[in-house]
């Protein structure tokens, strides 16, 4: 997989290393083929090198609009060398094969944000680099591209390692860089025309994906959204099949995938489950022994929030649990699948959509998420940790019952799911009561504590909820007080990954209590 360097094509606005470079590949008896400018620079320096138009026996027109587009270039770049038919041609029209190619593009996008006229902006397009570019990376087989001045360094140590030649696997990596930026050079050429015209959606096509609907508004009705999606074909919101209802909203769809990955954390083989959401967090969360029980404990959470919310489901939406659901408005039902019955009795609300998926999301698959920022972008891995993979600990004197350890791994699982800081309350494995969201853990644990009376009283019961329940935390208890709130509330265990300065206080402090812990060594920030 060693290719030679007997040829270079070299092309570049920004001129940062040339010399240098050139020096070095002419003195490892590299023959330099250039256009214009850059052979101008490379000559000046005393090096040898010939001018394209040499190879091309054409000139350079048109102000250089077209210099390097010719069979010449381009045969000498995408000829593959060991193909008969290939060789032929090469032969037949005197076309050299040319095993590097280092090409930086016409500066748009400084010429564009250096605020340059329509006509510079546009004169700016480069299309012979390009694609120079592209045809090199293609036939990385046998082709070297070097797109930026920073990767001269690396070019220049590996054909030394080498004995002047290219390894494969650095042609590809060269060539993987090439594309990258001759995509990045086209959306910035999209965006400069959507802004010029004043139109949107190729700018937010730059964001990657493809466009499956325009909504009628964003988060607010001020805003224009579009839903883009990215060819990903297993389960979810973006590949669900909407059996009836109106169009989603922006907001029905975040909301949609909220709550659909967090019913999905719970195995349909082991429990039926149901989480209810609002505004991205669940206001209610259970397994039961049916979808119908599920569901019922998890509206008891908080009945007065699941009033327009999302329901997701774990297995089959059968006709009991969507009798129950339609007794409560509801926005959206997203399950697997929807029994024929089910689907009838949904029918009766028209505007309830109802999506169904042929699955579920695996909880620990890889995968990417992505956050837009001010000129940015940021790009995580997916939270793929689940609990029953975590090495629990106990760490205070008494260890957690089987019952307790049971609605704590249940309340870690939702906790995964809640915006931090997150809170949750969780008894005969459904929620009680979840504080979503706030700047300080203590403030979570007062609200999940007033959540689960709240719930209390709406039940018509005597005896708080929180009493006799556990406790899960996304974050580590920075001081005692959080987790004293709890045990005020009535929890008698409480799951959190530990690891702040102060855990021994903690400790102690569920220890004088009577609390068991139990540390998961892993964190569910979620923001
Ligand atoms: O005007 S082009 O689109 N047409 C071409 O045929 C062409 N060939 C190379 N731009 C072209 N280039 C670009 O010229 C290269 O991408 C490079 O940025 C620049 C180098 O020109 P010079 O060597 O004259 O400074």
């Amino acid at each position: 997989d060693l290719v030679p360097l007997r040829r270079a094509l070299l092309s570049v606005s920004d001129k940062t290393g040339l010399i240098d470079l050139a020096k070095a590949l002419h003195e490892r008896g590299v023959e330099l083929v250039s256009t214009g400018g850059t052979s101008k620079a490379i000559a000046a320096a005393g090096i040898p090198v010939k001018d394209v138009s040499d190879i091309t026996g054409f000139p350079e027109i048109m102000d250089g609009r077209v210099k390097t587009l010719h069979p010449s270039v381009h045969g000498g770049l995408l000829a593959i060398r060991d193909d008969a038919e290939h060789r032929e041609a090469m032969e037949a029209h005197n076309i050299g094969a040319i095993d590097l190619a280092v090409i930086n593009l016409y500066p748009f996008e400084e010429v564009r944000a250096a605020g340059g006229d329509y006509a510079s902006v546009v004169e700016n397009i480069d299309i012979g680099g390009p694609a120079m570019v592209r045809a090199s990376a293609k036939n990385h087989a046998y082709v070297a591209i070097a797109t930026d001045p920073a990767d001269y360094t690396r070019l220049l140590e590996t054909l030394g390692e080498n004995d002047g030649a290219t390894p494969y696997r650095f042609r590809q990596e060269l060539a993987a860089k090439a594309y990258s930026r001759t995509a990045a050079y086209d959306a910035a050429i999209s965006g400069w025309f959507a802004d010029a015209l004043a139109i949107e959606a190729p700018t937010w096509r730059a964001f990657g994906g493809k466009l499956d609907n325009v909504m009628r508004y964003g988060e607010n009705p001020h805003q224009q959204a579009g839903f883009y999606v990215n060819g990903d074909k297993r389960p979810g919101v973006a590949t669900a099949r909407q059996l009836q209802g109106k169009q989603l909203s922006y907001n029905n769809v975040n909301d949609t995938d909220a709550a659909f990955e967090l019913v999905a954390e719970f195995d349909p083989k082991r429990t039926a489950a149901v989480a209810i959401i609002k505004h991205a967090n669940p206001c209610g969360v259970a397994e039961g022994a049916t979808l119908k029980e599920a569901y019922l404990s998890a509206l008891a959470c908080d009945p007065t929030s699941a009033f327009g919310g999302i329901v997701a489901l774990n297995r089959l939406l059968d006709a009991e649990a969507a009798e129950e659901i339609v007794k409560t408005f509801t926005e959206v039902i997203i399950a697997p699948e929807a029994s024929l019955e089910a689907v009838e009795i949904v029918a009766a609300k028209k505007n309830l959509r109802l999506l169904v998926t042929d699955g579920l999301p695996d909880p620990r698959a890889a995968g990417l998420i992505a956050k837009s920022v001010a000129g940015g972008m940021l790009v995580q891995s997916r939270d793929n940790a689940v609990v029953d993979d975590l090495d629990l600990k106990v760490v205070t004197k008494r260890a957690p019952t089987e019952t307790e350890m049971a609605d704590l791994r249940f309340a870690f699982r939702v906790a995964k799911h809640v915006k931090s800081n997150a809170i949750v309350y969780a008894k005969n494995l459904a929620t009680v009561g979840i504080g979503a969201g706030q700047m300080s853990r203590v403030d979570s644990s007062r609200i999940a504590a007033r959540k689960a009376l709240d719930a209390t009283e709406a039940a018509g019961l005597s005896e708080s909820l929180a009493k006799g329940s556990v406790v899960a935390s996304d974050a580590f208890f920075p001081f005692a007080d959080g987790l004293l709130a709890a045990v005020e509330a009535g929890a008698t265990a409480v799951i959190q990954p530990g690891g702040s300065m102060r855990d021994d206080d903690v400790i102690a402090a569920a220890d004088e209590h009577g609390i068991a812990m139990v540390f998961t060594g892993t964190r569910h920030f979620r923001h």
